[in-house]
């Protein structure tokens, strides 16, 4: 199959997200893009956490793999390093990826792993009925904060670029035709990509709305930014009060991380002979 249509992608699951969910403009951003793209589907893997975010894989006609919470990246990197004939798009929420899968996230950018990373940063726990998240602002009022967050929250654009992500991008979910670009264009670099999409949760969040954003965001192409500048990328990545940049902050072109390994240049892992292991010769060695 070449062309994809939005029909072709959607399943028979019953959509549970709350009505006005921000995640339904991710859904609808993914299926656009990738329609857009044309390439075949058995090409891609969707890989997503736990959350709200994480039903996204039941939504998508794409072969996909629903880990264990914080676990999107090393899953990820597992299936490209195995098959790296695949498009690996990964899907995580805040919580998933900032708190529990933290510890991955500079690793894999720093690596340049060629896999897409689209956070679904809701600035919640959302599954789990409204607890602060790491990217909550300081100040937020939930159960787990009843007097407002302590903690200044997690920048993950800053996080990204200070870990050399070859491209980091940042989306709303009130503007699903430019997510769908930017979409697009991770999904054409060749590296690792950060799209964080500030995505809004009707039910527990009711700071960061839709028109929270709506006053507030302006896009990056707008405003004459040089995507190849690191340094412009780092201003505008600290920009977080009143006006909120979208769009593409940084992108470079850079060897990917299994480019350099020699086991896997000519052929995916998945496609060489196996050859066993003699078992009974390992043995004798190792007692
Ligand atoms: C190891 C582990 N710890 C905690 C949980 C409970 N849990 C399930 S979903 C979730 C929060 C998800 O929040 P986020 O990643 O922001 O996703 P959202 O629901 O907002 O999309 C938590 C803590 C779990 N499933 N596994
Ligand atoms: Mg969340």
């Amino acid at each position: 199959m070449t062309s994809l249509t939005r029909e072709d992608l959607k399943t028979e699951q019953p959509i549970s997200w709350c009505p006005g969910c921000g995640n339904f403009g991710i859904l609808r951003a993914l299926q656009t893009a990738l329609v857009d793209l044309k390439i075949p589907r058995e090409k891609y893997l969707v890989v997503t956490g736990i959350g709200c975010h994480g039903k996204l894989f039941n939504y998508i006609n794409i072969n996909g793999f629903h880990g264990i919470h914080g676990r999107v990246l090393p899953f990820a990197t597992g299936a490209k390093l195995a098959n790296h004939d695949l498009i690996v798009l990964g899907f995580a929420g805040d919580g998933d990826q900032y708190d529990e899968g933290l510890g991955h996230f500079p690793h894999a950018a720093r690596r340049n792993i060629d896999v897409k990373l689209f956070t679904h940063d809701n600035k919640v726990y959302g599954l789990t009925t409204g607890q602060t998240s790491p990217t909550s602002p300081q100040g937020y009022k939930s159960k787990t904060s009843p007097g407002g967050a302590i903690p200044t929250p997690i920048n993950p654009l800053m996080l990204a670029l200070a870990s050399n992500a070859s491209f980091v991008a940042r989306g709303f979910v009130g503007d699903v035709t430019h997510m769908k670009e930017l979409m697009k264009a991770a999904i054409q670099h060749k590296g690792f990509a950060l799209v964080d999409i500030l995505q809004v949760c009707i039910t527990f969040n009711r700071a960061q709305t839709y028109q929270f954003y709506r006053d507030r965001v302006y896009k990056l192409e707008e405003e004459n930014h040089d995507a190849t500048d690191l340094q412009q990328a780092l201003k505008r990545s600290r920009e977080t009060g009143d006006r909120i940049p979208i769009g593409i902050f940084y992108q470079e072109e850079r060897p990917v991380y299994r480019a350099r390994l020699p086991q896997i240049k000519t052929q995916p892992l998945i496609k060489q002979p196996i050859k066993p292991t003699k078992l009974k010769q390992l043995l004798r060695e190792f007692t």
